[in-house]
């Protein structure tokens, strides 16, 4: 700005016309120096050289693609495609017989919210836990091998949105609905809307050693719809906060029905005392679920007036303050949980509805914070020195502001429109604040063209000083909803499946392999080994298994290489078949030989300099 008033200045002055132009592409010059410097400083905190690691794993959500991906912090590499909630043909993911069961034949999942298990209120790198807000699941990631461990469905719900979210040691894992559904999803008319439909918070449990769900209890709620939920830590570690829309109970038109209202609510619930009133047996069973209403329990749950329509609520890492977000409001609310509980000691309430008692918002709010011109805050982040991340998706920027003040420290432009943002460790009670990525909605013009629809957008900040740098823009595929960036040193991945002589299904020889056959099933247990599939030993011919049109087999394969990184696929020409087995691990593919014929098998997977000759012949015989 002021060297623009300096040529203006200088060309103002009849014979400073050249000296002006001079001046001008000098200035130029200068400003492009500075700004390679500026990009080579930039490109140097995110190059990491070949043989080390970044530090962080980010792992974002695929939102409808149903899987989750993997990204090295700082470089942005990404490393890694995980199936979740959908059938993944680079892995055969979903056909072999473990993943086919557990996927229960779903072929897409809209997964939004990723959430890695905590101990005391901290990631303990073990699991990450993600909603498919498509078709009511919850699914745990084993984070030693990256493979989709469990998936439950969520019986009840109008799709989990407002989850996954953790409380502080993994004890529950709360999915809340989006929309308001008849339990048991049964049919009931649009009018009868406030007495037939129910919002249902779920509280699934799951096992670490057998790496299972089990769905603990669920939460009857009045009929609005729940949005971006947080779990409580430390003080308020007991507790969950929700917000909510469509407390009008629109049934069409939303977009204006649900946005009425001046204010919507923030729900508290106690999970504990809940857990409690389960556990004495206070609960209905519905459809299968031990079905809890906190209405019936004094100091189970309040409501708390919010402005219009928020969408995100985050608890601060001290446990001791809860920050909404406005959609329609262009201001972040902090409440005070301190505030919160007194209200309730003194029963100090401004209203009822539904049945729920209302804190008033006078008294349990702190402060709103509205920086001028800051419009969709959605989402808020945290870092080590006191601060929050929000990220406005109509200003299309990050606006970082001291929580105990509301005082705007910095904005910066995000390209384009955030959704959420993911802050190192940002949602944990210890934040690192180090990188924040701006999870963006619209990329427009920022990579090369595809097409008409662009791939989504990330930015990277650098966080560490007191002003943000936006440090580089990445691609994405639809749609990182959320993420979590974990430090590498909290994730420990296996680097081989152990050997187990007593595995179910498993040889671990060449000499072992073999064929069994009982009826008109047909067990092949086989080995993959590089660079050869051995079905039956003792044939003449040991990688070919014949059978009988009609039959029904099954290939248990294991891969007894047992060197990391050494995979084997397995594809079945013209069966529409193909599944892996990683280093050590057994797995069943189970089919109907309703094809009769000659099919070559083959290994899909590249694996050693004669990969190519890894194959065998499956061969069908036809019925009479
Ligand atoms: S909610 S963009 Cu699906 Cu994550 Cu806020
Ligand atoms: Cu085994 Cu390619």
């Amino acid at each position: 700005m002021k060297r623009k008033g300096i040529i203006s200045a200088v060309s103002g002055l009849a014979a400073g016309v050249l000296v002006a132009a001079v001046f001008f592409a000098d200035f130029n010059k200068e400003e492009k120096a500075s700004s390679a410097a500026d990009n080579k400083s930039k490109a140097e905190k995110v190059y990491v050289p070949y043989g080390e690691y970044d530090d962080y794993y980010m792992l974002a959500s695929g939102g409808h693609s149903g899987q989750l991906f993997v990204y090295g912090v700082p470089s942005m590499r990404k490393i890694r495609t995980v199936p979740v909630f959908t059938p993944d043909p680079a892995t055969g993911y979903g056909y072999d017989e473990n993943t086919k069961k557990m996927l229960g034949g779903y072929t897409w999942g809209d997964f939004h919210h990723p959430a890695v298990s905590e101990t005391k209120g901290d990631y303990d790198g073990e699991f990450l836990f993600a909603n498919d807000v498509g078709n009511n699941r919850v699914a745990a990631v084993d984070l030693s091998t990256f493979h989709t461990a469990d998936i439950m469905s969520l019986p009840n719900m109008g799709g989990p949105h407002a989850g996954v979210f953790v409380t502080e040691n993994t004890e529950y894992i709360a999915l809340p609905t989006r929309f308001a559904r008849p339990l048991g999803g049964k049919y009931a008319e649009l009018d009868k809307y406030k007495e037939e439909y129910k919002g249902v918070v779920s509280m699934a449990k799951f096992d670490r050693d057998k790496k299972k769900f089990n769905l603990a209890y669920q939460i009857m709620l009045p009929p609005w719809s729940y949005d971006l939920s947080d779990a409580g830590k430390k003080m308020s570690g007991d507790w969950i906060v929700m917000t909510t829309y469509n407390t009008e109970f629109a049934t069409t038109n939303l977009e204006i029905n649900a946005s009425q209202n001046d204010r919507d609510y923030i729900v508290l619930i106690n999970w504990k005392k809940l857990e409690g009133e389960v556990a004495k047996g206070n609960y209905k069973e519905i459809e299968g679920v031990k079905m809890v209403d906190p209405r019936d329990y004094k100091g189970a749950i309040y409501a708390i007036p919010v402005s219009k329509s928020p969408h995100g609520v985050d608890v601060t890492p001290d446990g001791k303050r809860f920050i909404a977000a406005g959609k329609l409001a262009p201001l972040m609310t902090v409440f005070s949980f301190e505030k919160a509980f007194e209200a309730i000691e003194k029963e100090d309430y401004s209203d009822e509805k539904f049945g729920i008692p209302v804190l008033p918002y006078k008294k349990v709010m702190e402060r709103e914070v509205d920086p001028p011109g800051a419009l969709g805050p959605l989402h808020t982040q945290f870092d080590d020195k006191g601060n929050a991340y929000n990220t406005m998706f109509i200003s299309s920027e990050v606006v970082k502001w001291k929580v105990d003040t509301g005082e705007v420290i910095d904005r910066k432009p995000s390209y384009f429109s955030p959704g959420h943002s993911s802050a190192a460790e940002g949602d944990t009670v210890d934040p690192d604040g180090k990188w924040l990525v701006a999870l963006n909605k619209i990329a427009k013009d920022n990579f090369l063209s595809v097409g008409p629809s662009h791939p989504e957008s990330m930015d990277l900040f650098d966080i560490s000083g007191e002003e943000m740098e936006h440090i580089m823009a990445a691609p994405v595929d639809p749609e990182p909803h959320y993420a979590q960036i974990v430090h590498k040193d909290k994730i420990k991945p296996k680097k081989l499946y152990e050997k187990d002589e007593k595995r179910k299904n498993a040889v671990w020889s060449k000499e072992d392999a073999h064929i069994e056959r009982k009826g008109n099933e047909v067990h092949v247990y086989g080995v993959a080994l590089r660079s050869k599939f051995v079905f039956d030993a003792k044939s003449d011919r040991p990688d070919a298994v014949t059978v009988n049109q009609g039959d029904r087999v099954f290939f248990h394969m294991t891969n007894i290489d047992l060197d990391q990184d050494i995979t084997h696929g397995f594809g079945i020409n013209d069966y529409n078949l193909n599944f892996e087995v990683q280093p050590g691990q057994t797995n069943t593919l189970e089919f109907v030989a309703d094809q009769a014929g000659t099919f070559p098998i083959y290994c899909t997977n590249f694996c050693s300099a004669l990969h190519q000759e890894m194959s065998g012949y499956l061969l069908v015989k036809p019925k009479e």
